[in-house]
């Protein structure tokens, strides 16, 4: 859908049709833009707007089962998510009584707030929304997916995302191919499918989960709507623009050939929000693809003898926590335990048709910079931590907290609002919390310990330095913390305080990363309330940390979503620079951000600033 054709003027439907993920596959029934798996491929030049009326016209229910199975494995020791059907689950009532509201956001978009889809604005069925995209950005490969409150990942899994690539003269300058038939969007997913009473697949959509596994990690790996597709290339050089579009399922791509990986066959010139500064080799272990990230590639097929193939392979194990895995052995990367029974991704096949690729500039992008380390020392910092509460008898919530520091004086206003104003400084001894060598230090009252009472802070000491914090925001219906000023740096600094990799997306402008350095921390037994947490951290290497906590080259250019490891702070450089509003950001697991990874914040123009009460 080219909106240059269309005068700027695009009209999409939301739709339940029918799709068949594999020719051996029964239709599916699915929630489609235009009706498609994945929806229309919406083609924009930069600088010319784009309306885009989008009209809700889906019918319930969710076309997907949805149910959590009551065991991790099953009798013979398969975790159920490896497998189809429900594993002894049942159909969850609720999701089946949706009708389906929607609403729309364009990742990646420089978009004013009101069309931004915000989570809680949602258009019903029946209703239609028009929204306005200035575009006003650089070429870039975007998508478009449900943001519904809650609800995101029944949505998206159900069919409704779909590619957006932004162009612009740089790239033809470049020479880049553009359009068919070499340049191939390639949006990876998972899906996984119910079964009947004999085994026999019904081809209709499970979004399954177990009380271990709160995220789904489906066992089938879908391209461009079709489980392990083959594509038929020339012998020339191909522009693959590939997104993870996954709801949770992290992906090490790794290209194979006659036994034998070929990373060097892949040159990566673009991330999340276009070109990079230089063409850069991908990673020797592979490709790595969090949720919501992209990769723009060249590959070059020239070389290849018509009739030769190449798989490509995923290597990453589920959930996802960085840990490594050698791309010489990607054919074998079937893991059970690691949630990938099929690490297939798709094939390419080689036929005859040669053309000489063409030469590519050693300089790519010359519209941005590398972060300066030392302008950013004074701007504002913002602390966030990536935590998992543990709940009886419900799965476990992944959150966020939003942190400020704690001034020397402000503990007794502090305690106040904890409820406990009435005990004052006196009522309370300082005792040790011994960790190893270190210690934290955690202001309880007198008499026994309880956590109850506790002054829920986080300390976080670099290079000897400790800095108190506490929580200032947990939920995302709680008070709006973070007012970022327009064209203002800031370095928000993530601490992931959980086993898993999470990526973390902000809406709005695209950011950079400054650093990523590993953590060790101690989180007191039940220190993580709903709205507390007591932890104490420091920048430094935890002794069982396996990570190298790296950045890697192509985690060097313009990102709206990035991996915070496992024992990791990562540190980035945020501006915002046209649109005042509110927005969100929150971990791009679709389970994660649904419950409760996600916050909203108000960007503000400097002059109104004085006068926000
Ligand atoms: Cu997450």
């Amino acid at each position: 859908m080219i909106a240059r054709e269309q005068k700027g003027r695009l009209v999409v439907s939301m739709r339940l049709s029918k799709h068949q993920f594999h020719r051996d596959l029964r239709l599916s029934s699915v929630w489609g833009y235009d009706g498609t798996v994945p929806g229309p491929t919406i083609e924009v030049e930069r600088g010319h707007p784009v309306a885009v009326e989008w009209r809700n016209e889906l019918k319930g229910p969710l076309p997907v089962v949805v149910t959590s199975a009551p065991q991790h494995a099953d009798a013979s020791g398969v975790p159920v998510q490896c497998v189809p059907g429900l594993s002894g689950g049942t159909a969850d009532p609720k999701t089946a009584a949706f009708s389906g509201h929607a609403i729309v956001h364009l990742h990646g978009g420089l978009t004013p707030a009101v069309y931004d889809g915000w989570a809680e604005n949602l258009i019903a069925p029946g209703q239609s929304l028009v929204f306005y995209y200035p575009m006003d950005q650089r070429a870039a490969l975007l998508w478009y997916h449900d943001h519904v409150m809650g609800v995101t990942k029944f949505d998206v899994y159900a069919g409704l995302s779909g590619l957006w690539i932004v162009r612009d003269e740089r790239e033809r300058e470049i020479g880049l191919p553009e359009g068919p038939p070499y340049e191939i969007p390639l949006l990876i997913q998972d899906r996984n499918f119910e079964t009947d009473d004999k085994g026999q697949l019904t081809g209709r959509l499970l979004h399954k989960t177990d009380p271990e596994v709160m995220e789904a990690f489906p066992p089938f790996t879908v391209v461009n709507g079709k489980i392990w597709p083959v594509l038929e290339v020339h012998q020339a050089q191909y522009r693959f623009r590939v997104l993870n579009g996954s709801n949770a399922r992290t992906y090490r791509l790794v290209l194979f050939k006659d036994g034998r990986p070929e990373i060097n066959r892949i040159i990566q010139i673009g991330t999340d929000h276009g070109l990079l500064g230089s063409p850069i080799s991908v990673p020797s272990d592979g490709l790595l693809l969090a949720s919501a990230e992209r990769a723009d590639l060249l590959i070059d097929f020239s070389d290849l003898p018509a009739g030769g193939e190449l798989t490509l392979f995923n290597t990453a194990r589920a959930p996802f926590d960085g840990s490594r895995f050698p791309a010489t052995n990607a054919e074998y990367a079937a893991d059970l335990d690691g949630l990938l029974p099929y690490p297939q991704v798709m094939r390419f096949r080689v036929v005859a048709g040669r053309t000489t690729p063409q030469p590519l500039p050693k300089v790519l992008a010359t519209d941005y910079n590398p972060p300066i380390l030392r302008e950013l020392v004074a701007v504002p910092h913002r602390v966030i931590v990536l935590v998992e509460r543990e709940l009886e008898g419900e799965p476990n919530m992944l959150t966020l907290r939003e942190l400020a520091p704690v001034a020397e004086n402000e503990d007794s206003e502090h305690m106040k609002m904890q409820g406990m104003g009435e005990m004052g400084h006196q009522g309370m001894d300082m005792k040790q919390m011994h960790m190893g060598e270190r210690s934290m230090q955690v202001e309880i009252p007198k008499g026994e310990i309880s956590h109850d009472y506790r002054v829920p802070t986080v300390t976080v000491t670099d290079a000897g330095q400790t800095t108190r914090y506490r929580v200032v925001a947990s939920h995302f219906e709680d008070t709006t913390t973070f007012f970022p000023v327009l064209d203002q740096h800031e370095v928000w600094q993530f601490l992931n305080l959980t086993g898993d990799t999470h990526p973390i997306h902000l809406h709005l402008d695209p950011f950079q990363i400054i650093s990523r350095r590993p953590i060790r921390y101690k989180i007191p037994k039940g220190a993580i309330g709903d709205v507390t947490i007591s932890a104490a951290v420091e920048l430094e290497r935890d002794p069982n940390d396996t990570l190298d906590h790296q950045i890697d080259d192509n985690e060097r250019g313009l990102k709206d979503t990035i991996r915070v490891n496992p024992n990791e702070i990562v540190e980035i450089d945020v501006r915002f620079t046209k649109y005042c509003g509110r927005y969100m950001y929150h971990c791009h697991i679709l389970e994660h951000e649904d419950r409760d990874m996600m916050r909203p914040f108000v960007t503000m123009p400097r002059e109104l600033m004085p006068f926000m009460a």
